[in-house]
Order: structure tokens, then sequence, then C-alpha cells
């Protein structure tokens, strides 16, 4: 055999294609340029390659042996309606194969309100489980051994009253802290940058977040004090590139808010860990993985650890969310079946899978089977926990990982110029990066150049409606409010105002620890709602301006002649109401998934409408007044947290009432079909589900302004 180079395969590819093999190059919203083939010489400026497994830079695992001494955790993400309904269904998925549970809150909880609070009147038990007291935690882990199954708890703003809740819950189980094991969320930073569950303005949160490393790394040696995520990052629209740099940058920043506390590093930082969604792009998503462990090390090099723990990057990953479709639903098992495999690829410790009714609802008990079964099949048919990190020394992974961990790291010293993730944050830097990203995606999605089987393309010409978890928010409410005061009615009102108060002391002379106080004033049976309200009178709320991307849209359609007959349309309607059509893009409850609303806010004012981006959290009555002061022709909402049947028909309703009947009312997102004839006898007059294409939306929108109602 005579030895061919890579000059040799060019010549005999350009044969083949008829055309320069430049021309397949693949080139990635990351900007990253994958060829069509990768070779030895790839790796020639490579130094990680003889790393191995157990040691750093941990670039192939944090442990020695990987999944062949213990496989990852599946740990599958759950919760909705009551504690009561939650516990029966962690029962029966532990019984079922699933290892480590994991609590999905609903959004008043998350935002530390009572579900008797007025402004959560469509969110209570919807898409979570309503927690308002330790009564209700004692039931969420009735039966469930808190000693022997880890816990998870995804919570971030109203993180102190939940953990503190939770260390009671334990206390009363027979089960004291230094036994609990689990992770508490507790990561704040990405929640001003995407998933907007914070209550405090950024600086007393970041002081919550070290008060609970603190705590953890004093009280709870098995418990890990936070979960530094990338995952929403990825939901919002992030490139990859952007979710590692963000997440780590993010790590680096609560390293540094624990060692001002006066932490030694190596008492909390085995204890940090993280997580990152897995989407479609199979191996960037594996090498991304292993990337990320690489950084860590060196971002952990810096404070000078002692122990090989504190430098070793653990991880959490969940399928993606935002990659499965509502059109055609059973691709989705395929499609997370998929970046299972690439999380498991890359070496997760712990995994949720996606059911494939997430475009449409809740899990069901049989989606969530099939999810947790993705992961049991992995586990015990595949044979890819036999050997560890078998794709150690493909040319393709190791270019990857190499360029991913370069492209973060630029990104990451970046954000260090900028004085670190707190004051990025505040600048708006990763906000604005990220919603372009998004909308740029989107473009990518409606224009064709980004293939979505059963969306964009192949697209059935009818689909069959599958049953959905359908959640009674008005019966859990009505369940909610009366154990909220039965609990008030039984508990010691002396002790409670002490302990409120001696919290509220700490909070406001930033002395003590937050935690610490929080869970005396759970064990006199404080509510979420009131330890929340205690800390904010000293520390205020935090309210988001909405700002909205230009020209990102737009440009990806430039020249396009199915934006510039759009647009003529645009020119005829505005000729004849004297004004640009207006349109206000709105956020009813405590939905805070703001990234539809975001890109058809920033898409229609490219398309040339005139747009109003309502802020987060409004009420209909806010929402209906804010539409009537800017004059609006269309009012849409973005609804992706289930609250749209009790939100919209009060909206409509609220606007009747001040004389805006004729403002037109449209709405998007996580809208189950069951819901379009109910909607629409309510007063909306189209439904744009997941997978609308913009222009298509855009077009109805018209059709509605000049008087035809259609639905798309
Ligand atoms: C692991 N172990 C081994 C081993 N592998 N021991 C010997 N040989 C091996 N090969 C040990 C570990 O050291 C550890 O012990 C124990 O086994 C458990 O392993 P782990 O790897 O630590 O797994 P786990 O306990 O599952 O913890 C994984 C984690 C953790 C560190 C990533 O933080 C976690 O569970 N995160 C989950 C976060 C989550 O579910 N989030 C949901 C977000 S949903 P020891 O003693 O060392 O601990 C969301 C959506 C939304 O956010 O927006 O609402
Ligand atoms: N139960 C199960 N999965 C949930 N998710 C969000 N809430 C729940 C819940 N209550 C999942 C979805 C979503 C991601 C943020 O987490 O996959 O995309």
């Amino acid at each position: 055999m005579t030895e061919k180079t890579i000059k040799d395969w060019e010549a005999l590819a350009e044969k083949e294609l008829k055309a320069s093999p430049e021309n397949l190059v693949w080139h990635t919203p990351e900007g990253i340029a994958v060829k069509p083939l990768y070779a030895r010489d790839d790796l020639a400026e490579i130094d990680h390659l003889d790393s191995l497994p157990g040691f750093e830079p941990f670039l192939r695992g944090p442990r020695a042996t990987m999944y062949a001494g213990r496989p990852w955790t599946i740990r599958q993400y759950a919760g909705f309606s009551t504690a009561e309904e939650s516990n029966a269904f962690y029962r029966k998925a532990l019984a079922g194969g699933q290892q480590g549970a994991s609590v999905a809150f609903d959004l008043a909880t998350h935002r530390g309100y009572d579900s008797d609070h007025p402004r959560v009147i469509g969110d209570v038990g919807k898409a979570g489980v309503a927690i308002d007291s330790v009564e209700d935690m004692k039931i969420l882990f009735d039966g469930i051994p808190l000693e022997k199954i880890s816990v998870s708890m995804t919570m971030n703003g109203a993180v102190i009253p939940i953990l503190a809740s939770f260390i009671v819950t334990g206390e009363e189980q027979g089960v004291s802290r230094e036994k609990l094991s689990g992770t508490i969320q507790n990561d704040i930073l990405k929640e001003f940058m995407v998933r907007n569950t914070y209550i405090y303005p950024p600086e007393p949160s970041m002081r919550i977040v070290a008060d609970i490393i603190e705590y953890t790394a004093r009280e709870m040696p098995k418990f890990n004090s936070i979960s530094i995520s990338g995952y929403h990052m990825q939901e919002a629209g992030a490139t990859l590139v952007e979710e590692l740099a963000f997440t780590l940058a993010d790590g680096r920043e609560y390293v540094r808010a624990a060692l001002a506390k006066g932490l030694n590093v190596d008492d909390f930082a085995g204890r940090l860990s993280f997580f990152f969604a897995i989407g479609m792009n199979f191996f960037m998503e594996a090498a991304k993985l292993r990337a990320a462990r690489l950084l860590w090390t060196r971002i952990m090099k810096e404070f000078n650890p002692q122990k090989p723990s504190s430098l070793m990057l653990r991880t959490h990953c969940q399928t993606s969310g935002v990659s499965l479709a509502e059109q055609d639903p059973y691709n989705n098992i395929i499609r997370t079946a998929f970046e299972a495999m690439s999380a498991v690829l890359g070496g997760t410790q712990s995994l949720h899978t996606n059911s494939f009714d997430e475009a449409i609802a809740l899990p069901t008990e049989f989606s969530a089977r099939i999810a947790r079964n993705t992961q049991l099949i992995l586990q015990h048919e595949t044979g890819v926990t036999r050997v560890v990190d078998p794709l150690a020394g493909s040319y393709y992974i190791e270019s990857l990982t190499n360029e991913l961990a370069e492209k973060a790291w630029t990104l990451i010293e970046e954000v260090e110029a900028l004085g670190g993730m707190t004051k990025a944050v505040n600048a708006g830097l990763p906000k604005r990066l990220i919603e372009e990203a998004a909308t740029r995606r989107q473009a990518a999605v409606d224009r064709g150049e980004e293939v979505i089987v059963g969306v964009n393309k192949y697209r059935l010409e009818n689909e069959h409606p599958i049953d959905i978890l359908q959640i009674d928010n008005a019966a859990v409410r009505a369940a909610q409010i009366k154990r909220i005061e039965e609990t008030k009615r039984r508990r010691d009102t002396q002790k409670l105002k002490e302990t409120l108060g001696a919290l509220a002391e700490v909070a406001r002379s930033g002395k003590g620890n937050l935690l610490a106080a929080a869970v005396e004033a759970a064990r006199a049976r404080a509510t979420v709602g009131e330890i929340s309200e205690a800390m904010r009178q000293a520390f205020g709320d935090y309210t988001a301006i909405p700002e909205v991307v230009t020209d990102v849209y737009g440009k990806a359609y430039d020249g396009d002649p199915e934006l510039g007959v759009l647009a003529g349309r645009l020119g005829e309607v505005t000729e004849r109401l004297g004004h640009k059509p207006k349109i206000m893009v709105a956020k009813l409850g405590q939905d805070g998934h703001d990234r539809g609303a975001k890109v058809i806010a920033s898409a229609f004012g490219d398309i040339g409408f005139d747009v109003v981006a309502g802020p987060l959290f409004q009420t209909p009555e806010e929402a209906a007044d804010l539409a009537l002061a800017e004059e609006v022709t269309v009012l849409g909402v973005s609804s992706l947290a289930a609250g749209h049947k009790t939100l919209l028909p009060q909206l409509t309703r609220e606007l009747r009432k001040r004389g805006g009947g004729d403002i037109i009312v449209v709405c998007g997102g996580v809208i189950p079909r069951q819901d379009y004839e109910y909607l629409m006898e309510n007063g909306v007059s189209a439904v744009f589900g997941p997978g609308t294409h913009v222009l298509d939306a855009a077009r109805a929108v018209l059709d509605l302004i000049e008087g035809k109602r259609r639905n798309v």
C-alpha cells in the first residue's frame, strides 16, 4: 500500500464532487468551520491527548473508571400540581428504575409567592409542584428515604426558603443535614441572563449564593451547593461556545464570592457542580463536556486548591427541550435518544431525558416512562458504559474539543476584561449575544437552512393529537390555600415573629448566614412567601427592562422577495391606518420563558411593525392598561408555562372593561391544540403553536388587522 496524503484525498474528493471539497465545510453557529475530513495532522498542535480519566485536567472524566465503575445517575426532572401527586409520581419513577430525584417547582414558588398570592393565580401547580411550607415538603418526600436517595432541587429565586424547608423536612424524617445528599441549583447569574426567576437585585442575590455555599460547606458535606447552569442559555438560543464560556465564567464568579466570605477553596470547591444542555449537534455536544472539564481545571488552578476534587467538573445534563417539536411528536423520542447518547459519550454524571410531549405539555406517565427507559436501555443494553471516554483519540473529536475550548476561553477572557460575570450581566453582554443567536437561529429555521424533520421539511398533512397531561389549576390552588390556612392556624405566632425578625435582621445587617436564620423560620412554619418577604424588605426586588435586538432577523432575509412582499403589504396597512400597526408582545404571570417573545418582538420589528415589548410578570390588568396606554392594534401574548387558559380570558375581559375590546388578541407558545377552541371562544383571534414560521405569523396578524380571521 502506498502512503496517501491529505493532498491525495483532496484531489480524489474534488473528482468525486466535481467541485472543491471546500464546499463541504460546515460553518456552525459557534463560528467553527467543520471540515468533511479530519486526520492525524489535525492533532499536531493539541497537547491534551495523553491525559487520563481521574487525573487533571479531567478532560476524559472526573473518575478513573467512570461508568464502568458506576453508571451515571438517571435523574428525571419532574413536578406538577400538588405535593401528593408529585410524590406519587416520584415513587413510581423510582420503582421503575429512576435513580435520583429532581424536583420541578411551580413558578409561583420559584418567585417566592405563596399559592394564595393574587399575582400567581394562573401559575399555581402548573409548570411544577406548588410548595408553600415545610408541610408541603414533607408530603413531597413522604416515603422517600432522604438518607439514600439524592435530591436535586431546581430553585434559584426562592432558594433560601426552599432549601431551609428541605433541611427541616429531613430533620423531621429523622435524617440530619450532614446525611442529606443532593444538589440545589442556586445559580442566580443565569437567571438574570435567561431564565428570569430572580427576586432580588444582583448584589443581594450573590450574597444568597455565597451564604448557601458557606452553610453547606459547614453543615452538609454530601450536598452540592450549586448547579452552575448553561442549560437555560442553550434553551434561550445560545451557541455551544456561549453556553460553555458564560457557564464557566459564572462558576469563577461564584468561587470568588465564596472566597470573599473567607472560606478556604478546598472546603467548598469539590461540591460545586454544573449543568449543561445537550442538543442535536451530536459530536460537538460530547466534545463540549470534555472541553468544559479541561477549562474548569484551568480556571480553578488560579485559586491554588490542594485537593484534586477542587479541580474537577462534575455535571448533570438534560437533553434539549428547544430541539423538540410539536409536529410529528414521536420524532422527539428519537431526538432525545441521540442527545442522551451524546451526553453519555461526553461523560455526564447525571442525566435527564426529555419526554416526547415536551413541546406541548408536561410529561404524562406514559411519555415519562419512555424518556426514562431511553436511559435504562442505554445503560443496560448498548455496552456504552463499559469503556471510559470511548471517543478519545478521534481526530474529529479531539480537534473539536480543542477548538471549543479555545473559542470559549476567548469569550471567558472577554468577560474577565469587563470585570467578571456580575459586571458583564449588568452590562447586558451575555443576554444580548444570546438573543442575537436565538433570532439568527429562528431565521435559519424559517428559511429552511436548518432542517427540522416534520416541521420545515417532511411536514405531515394531518397531525393526530396525542394524550396530554391537563392540570386543574383552580383545584390545586384551592387545596394549597386550605393547607396554608391550616399551617398558619397551628403554628406558634410568637416563635414565628421572632424567627422572621431574626432573618430580616441578618438580611439587613449583612451579618450572619441567611440560610441558617431561614432554617429557624421554616421550623416555626414560616411559609415560602413569608421568608421571601422578610428578605425582600431589606433587599428590594429586581425589575428588568426589556430590550429587543434589531436587524438580525431582517438581515437574514436581505434581498429575499418573501420579506419584500410582506413589507409591501405592511406599507398598505400603514397607509390605511395612518400609522404603522403597533403590536405589544406580552408575558403574563410568573412565566419567564421569554426566548419566543423576544424573537417575535425582534423579527416583527425588522419586518416593519411598531413593537412594544411588555415587561415580564404582568397581571392581565397591567397588560391591558399598558396596551391601552400604548394604543396598540394587536396584543400578542407568549405563553410557555401553561397559564394560558386562566390568564388569556382574564386579559380579554380586562381589555373589554377598559373599552379596549377592539384590540386584536393573539397568542403563541406551548399551547396544546386541545385548548385552541377554548381560547378562541374567549376572545383570542389566533393561536400560534410551537414551530410556527415567523413570517406566517406576521401574515396572519396582517390578515386580522385587515379584518380576515385566520388560524395558523
Ligand atoms: C461516581 N461515584 C463513583 C464513581 N462514579 N464512585 C466510584 N467509582 C465511580 N466510577 C460516586 C461519586 O463520587 C459520588 O459520591 C456518588 O458516586 C454519586 O455520583 P455522582 O457522579 O456524584 O452523581 P450524582 O450524585 O448524581 O451527582 C451528580 C451531580 C449533582 C454532581 C452533577 O450535582 C446532580 O445530581 N445534579 C443534578 C442537577 C439536576 O438534576 N438539575 C435539574 C435541572 S432542571 P460522593 O460521595 O463523591 O458524592 C432545570 C430545568 C428548568 O433546571 O429550567 O426548570
Ligand atoms: N416536569 C418535567 N420536566 C420539566 N421541564 C420543565 N418543567 C418540568 C416539569 N415540571 C423540563 C423541560 C424543559 C426544561 C426546562 O425542563 O424539558 O424544557
